[in-house]
């Protein structure tokens, strides 16, 4: 919500004041709420450029610097929730900008707290956040076993995403009060939480990711028969779980693996059914009772057989392949 002291100073350009306002750390876990006076944890923000923006989604994807550091900012606008709506017209501005016979439209001003942006702040970014952003030509990749062994995982291993965030949820140092399901056992165990793209304020678009205990399963490319318990445990958990906490039963929902994902640590999406989530294509969303399923058929399925999945064009990966020949 907007500050209105913050407001206020800007206008005035009051130098002195600023500097006596408390400054974002952002390493700190807070926002500025409504009412604490700091300035706004992203006033420092420079943009560098607009990654992708999109009218339909109502969102942009931003890189800049915050304080001197990389970063990605994602600002989303949310959906509109029915359970608002009678406050939306008591309390709104209305200011109208055409009449024609029956038609009529305007704008509404919704108070600050029925308007929020939803926002997500990736500092500091690497150069690899940048490019995951950006909007850029994707290529099909098809990667056989081999492939996997000799060009994909030697790659994987020198360049990934830092899967830190996931170790903080696994340790509880971060989100441990997001959590709404841990099955503590350690080989068939995972935290079920929601994921960070989603704003919790509607059914519509539910996503939680079952993250497992086990930190040695980088990807679909490691299971095995061997990891059947663990795939059945976390659907059977997941979705018992997911009815239990939201009331969205097993047939409404989509629950995949992504391969390639971006994070190297075994995980599972749950996604609303009816939900076009990011990635959740055919090209790269595989659902996990056809996972289950053919392992149960070929105990090395995933170890044996090609797999396609898009990577962007200035993927490192892709010119592996290239470099290989394999493209
Ligand atoms: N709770 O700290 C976290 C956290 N992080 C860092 C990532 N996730 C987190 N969840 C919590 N806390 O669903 C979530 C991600 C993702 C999952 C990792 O973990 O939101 P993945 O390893 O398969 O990675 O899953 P992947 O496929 O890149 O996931 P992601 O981020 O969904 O990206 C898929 C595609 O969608 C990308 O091309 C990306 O550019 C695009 N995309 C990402 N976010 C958005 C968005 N908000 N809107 C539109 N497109 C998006």
């Amino acid at each position: 919500m907007a500050d209105t002291k913050h407001e206020l100073d800007a206008a005035d350009g009051n130098e002195n004041d600023a500097a006596k306002r408390p400054r974002y750390d952002p390493n700190s876990d807070q926002g500025n709420g409504d009412a604490s006076g700091l300035e706004s944890p992203l006033s420092g923000f420079k943009t560098t450029t607009v990654l992708r923006d999109s009218a339909r989604e109502k969102n942009m994807f931003i890189h800049g610097k915050l304080n001197d550091q990389e970063a990605v900012i994602i600002l989303e606008k949310t959906p509109i929730r029915e359970d608002i709506l009678l406050e939306l017209f008591r309390c709104s501005r209305l200011n109208l900008d055409m009449s024609n016979d029956i038609y009529r439209t305007y704008q509404l001003q919704p108070p600050a707290h029925l308007n929020e942006i939803k926002t997500t702040v990736i500092c500091p970014a690497t150069e690899k956040h940048v490019k995951k952003y950006q909007l850029q030509e994707t290529y099909l990749v098809e990667e056989s076993g081999e492939d996997y062994r000799s060009i994909t995982l030697p790659y994987i291993q020198s360049q990934s995403f830092s899967v830190q965030w996931v170790y903080n949820i696994l340790d509880k140092k971060a989100e441990a009060e997001r959590i709404v399901y841990e099955d503590p056992d350690q080989e068939l165990g995972f935290v079920l939480l929601p994921d960070f793209k989603w704003d919790q304020k509607q059914l519509n678009d539910l996503y939680l990711i079952a993250i497992v205990h086990r930190r040695d399963i980088k990807s679909l490319r490691d299971l095995n028969v061997l990891h059947l318990p663990l795939l059945i445990n976390i659907r059977k958990k997941g979705e018992e779980n997911i009815f239990k906490r939201y009331g969205v039963t097993a047939n409404k929902l989509k629950v995949y693996l992504h391969y390639q994902p971006s994070y190297y640590h075994l995980h599972v999406h749950f996604t609303a059914l009816s939900y076009e989530a990011p990635g959740c294509g055919v090209e790269r969303a595989h659902l996990l009772s056809d996972v289950i399923q053919n392992i149960q058929l070929d105990y090395e399925y995933y170890q044996s057989r090609s797999l396609s999945f898009p990577l962007r064009a200035d993927d490192g990966l892709l010119s592996k392949f290239r470099e290989a020949g394999r493209l």
